[in-house]
């Protein structure tokens, strides 16, 4: 087979590259180690950046978010006894949207279905070849089928942390910087009405708590929990009392409705950069390339802005033979990706608890800083809420 870029993973980077591309005539081949079902449940991000969301109506894949997303002024820091609205809004006019991961990537396979986008799912023993002559290919296995070899001009690794491509980049031509943070989250997903009408980051001394949701019948939680904790360890029970504890129920007559855990998991917590994210003809996007902790939102949306910065660099290459944006394609990601990098770091060690008495006392004195502090505030509502693309 041949086509003109060739992407290896079916995630939301993939399927939006190849949306962005066709939008400049140029065409694709996603290829996906998984099935489509199981790319299309896996419970990921639920924090969509309006500069995400922005990009998303410009190409057409804003109408179902609009109609069951839910649009959030800001967020709620709380510490035990004080929960405060930080409110983008008022502080920087951007507000964030909250719509699973899993239907920003249904709506965009139902939109590339539409384009005649050509996939293969499930394929197994993805290779790379060539990265550095005019003339790469991948090559893989398809379900029953045998092996297939797809040439093409470019080949993109939207792959996460776990697919070929980050490895195909020689190890004397990378540079990585990696940080493992010693908790974890305990990530539930709960068939009860959210008990907030915003997203709650609670510190607590006995580890920090998120409540986040899905709908009005589906509630997102997080636990700061051990790395090594094993899930079977936590009952549902255990759960809802060490949320209840943390959110603060009680507080001020709040209190927290539990119900039914459709699905709980462990989440490690580490962050990940590996430059550059171009070598030669294959260049990096999405969690390929970068991973943050999940406590500033970033991910999905870092994934989002990548793609916004290659697609176009990409069409200019191979439509006009200018390869100037594609050149400095990796600089100008990576720009972005230590921004929400450092932003993603600085609220993970604010909010999730070491057990070392002096570093609490530093973190409820940032917390009430951002609090009190106008400038502290927009600083955080700047980076949560999103700084525009092509930053
Ligand atoms: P993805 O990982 O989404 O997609 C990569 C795709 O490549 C996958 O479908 C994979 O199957 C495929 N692939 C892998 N190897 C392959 C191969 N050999 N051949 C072909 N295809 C291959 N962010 C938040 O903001 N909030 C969260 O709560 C949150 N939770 C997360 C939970 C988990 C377990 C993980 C891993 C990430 C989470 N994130 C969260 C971050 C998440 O949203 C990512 O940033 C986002 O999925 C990145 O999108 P992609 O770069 O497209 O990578
Ligand atoms: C989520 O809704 O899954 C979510 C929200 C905010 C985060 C992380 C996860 O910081």
């Amino acid at each position: 087979m041949r086509t003109q870029v060739a992407i290896i993973g079916a995630g939301p980077a993939g399927l939006l590259l190849s949306h962005l591309l066709d939008q400049e005539g140029i065409a694709s081949v996603v290829v996906e180690t998984r099935s489509r079902a199981y790319v299309e449940a896996r419970i990921r991000a639920g924090i969509l950046e309006s500069s995400t969301v922005g990009l998303l109506d410009e190409v057409g894949v804003g109408e179902r978010l609009h109609r069951e997303g839910f649009e959030h002024r800001g967020i709620y820091l709380q510490t035990p006894g004080e929960r405060h609205h930080v409110d983008f809004v008022d502080l920087v006019g951007r507000s964030v949207w909250v719509y699973g991961q899993t239907e920003v990537t249904k709506d965009l396979g139902r939109v590339r279905d539409g384009a005649g986008q050509q996939f293969r799912y499930e394929v197994s023993d993805t290779r790379l070849h060539d990265l550095t002559t005019d003339h790469p290919f991948v090559t893989y296995t398809l379900p029953g089928r045998g092996s297939e070899r797809l040439d093409a001009d470019v080949v993109v690794g939207c792959d996460g942390s776990f697919g070929p491509s980050r490895a195909a980049v020689p190890s004397a031509a990378r540079q990585v910087w990696e940080r493992t943070y010693p908790y974890a989250w305990l990530g539930a997903l709960a068939d009860v009405p959210p008990s907030t009408d915003e997203l709650i980051y609670a510190w607590h001394p006995s580890g920090f708590a998120l409540h986040s949701m899905r709908s009005a019948t589906v509630s997102r939680l997080y636990l700061q929990v051990p790395p090594d904790t094993e899930i079977d360890d936590w009952s549902d029970d255990r759960i809802w009392a060490a949320l209840a504890e943390r959110l603060g129920a009680g507080m001020d007559g709040w209190q927290l409705q539990s119900g039914p855990i459709a699905e709980k998991s462990v989440l490690p917590m580490r962050s990940y950069v590996q430059a550059p994210m171009r070598h030669g003809r294959l260049c990096l996007a999405g969690d390929a390339a970068h991973i943050v902790p999940p406590t500033g939102a970033k991910g999905l949306n870092l994934a989002v802005a990548d793609v916004a910065l290659l697609a176009p660099a990409l069409a200019r290459w191979l439509s006009k033979n200018d390869s100037g944006l594609v050149d400095a394609y990796s600089d100008a990601a990576l720009r972005r990706v230590w921004r929400c990098t450092h932003f993603s770091w600085w609220m993970t060690t604010m909010l999730h608890t070491s057990g070392d008495p002096f570093d609490a006392q530093l973190q409820l004195s940032q917390l009430r800083w951002v609090a009190t502090s106008h400038a502290a505030a927009t600083g955080l509502a700047e980076n949560y809420a999103g700084l525009p693309i092509g930053y």
